[in-house]
């Protein structure tokens, strides 16, 4: 069956990589990017693009009618550091966000969602090493209370509707092509564009803030092979765990610092440093390599290295 794939969000840092993964796959004219704001000329010139607001479902309605979408991904959020400083627009945004789209989803005959979660859902009770899958949920941020509203939302909406939501609880993502926006592991890709510049980066997280995190090309791999997946073998329909690397900021400085001689970083805790504490150290992603066959392929050299020499190549 030909898919007819909508990004929503596809100026952002994840989007940006997306459709032009998306587009390799299932061809260009197949993936319409979307978003509120022009993307860069990549995914504008690559193939169709939508100016689109999420909120305005009479808008959301036409788009999908127009292109007779089949799949929607849908990226459009506001991230854990900037909600906590617009927790309204926050919430309206990824909770109204996602509400519009699964409404649409079956009158529109959307086949398969693929939604993000986000670490952000587990809070300061939950185990911080190996996170389970399922374990207590309790998270003290805006933006991690609207990625569990989000999740029971999609677990709701397959139950009742047989909405196929797939959605991952994504680590810090960290990529080479595109800039992170708003959120509290954004310093793991300011650190190489400072470190290549000026040998020196101010962390706003403290040296030793373990986190769970993923290179980007192990991201898209996991989206798509959960989107790829056999339906019938998907046991989780809220969203999965997956793990990448986990590292702390002085870890990842050291790791620079092998490629970078001299590079140094200093170290200036602020808000998102309470965000983190609340966060997990590492996750379990057992469930997610026995149902779909998950595997990340980077660990912290081989992506710190991947990082510097694509960043170095097209500075
Ligand atoms: P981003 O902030 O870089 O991009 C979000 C995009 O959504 C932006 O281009 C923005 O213009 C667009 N947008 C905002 N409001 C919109 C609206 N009303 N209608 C349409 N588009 C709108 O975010 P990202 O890092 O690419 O994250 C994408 C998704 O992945 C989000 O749901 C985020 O919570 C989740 N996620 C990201 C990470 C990460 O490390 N990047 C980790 C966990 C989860
Ligand atoms: C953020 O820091 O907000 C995101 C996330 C882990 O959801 N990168």
């Amino acid at each position: 069956m030909k898919e007819v794939i909508l990004v929503i969000g596809s100026a952002g840092q994840i989007g940006l990589e997306l459709v032009v993964k998306l587009r390799n796959i299932y061809g260009d004219k197949n993936v319409i990017a979307s978003d509120i704001i022009i993307p860069s000329y990549d995914v504008m010139e690559g193939g169709p693009f939508e100016l689109l607001d999420i909120l305005n479902k009479k808008q959301l309605k036409l788009v999908l009618k127009k292109h007779k979408v089949t799949q929607i991904y849908l990226l459009a959020a506001l991230l854990s550091a900037t909600a906590e400083y617009h927790p309204e627009s926050a919430w309206n945004l990824n909770m109204n966000g996602l509400l519009n789209i699964l409404d649409l989803c079956k009158p529109f005959n959307i086949r398969k969602l693929f939604w993000p979660s986000s670490i952000a859902v587990f809070g300061p009770s939950t185990p911080i090493t190996n996170t389970p899958q399922v374990t207590i949920m309790e998270p003290d941020t805006i933006y991690g209370i609207s990625k569990l509203a989000g999740e029971r939302w999609c677990e709701y909406y397959h139950k009742k509707e047989g909405v196929d939501c797939r959605s991952i609880r994504y680590p810090g993502l960290i990529g080479h092509r595109s800039n992170p926006g708003g959120g509290t592991t954004d310093y793991a890709v300011h650190i190489f564009h400072q470190a290549i510049k000026k040998k020196s980066y101010e962390c706003f997280l403290a040296k030793d803030t373990t986190l769970p995190m993923m290179y980007m090309e192990d991201a898209l791999n996991a989206t798509v092979g959960l989107m790829e997946a056999d339906g019938s073998k998907l046991t989780i329909h809220s969203s999965y765990n997956v793990a990448g690397i986990s590292f702390s900021p002085i870890e990842l400085a050291t790791e620079i610092g092998k490629h970078i001689h001299g590079f140094k970083c200093n170290y200036k805790p602020d808000l998102r440093q309470e965000i983190a504490k609340g966060w997990p150290q590492s996750i379990d992603d057992s469930i997610a390599k026995k149902d779909w066959g998950w595997e990340p392929k980077y660990d912290l050299s081989e992506m710190t290295k991947d990082m510097l020499d694509n960043l170095i190549t097209n500075q």
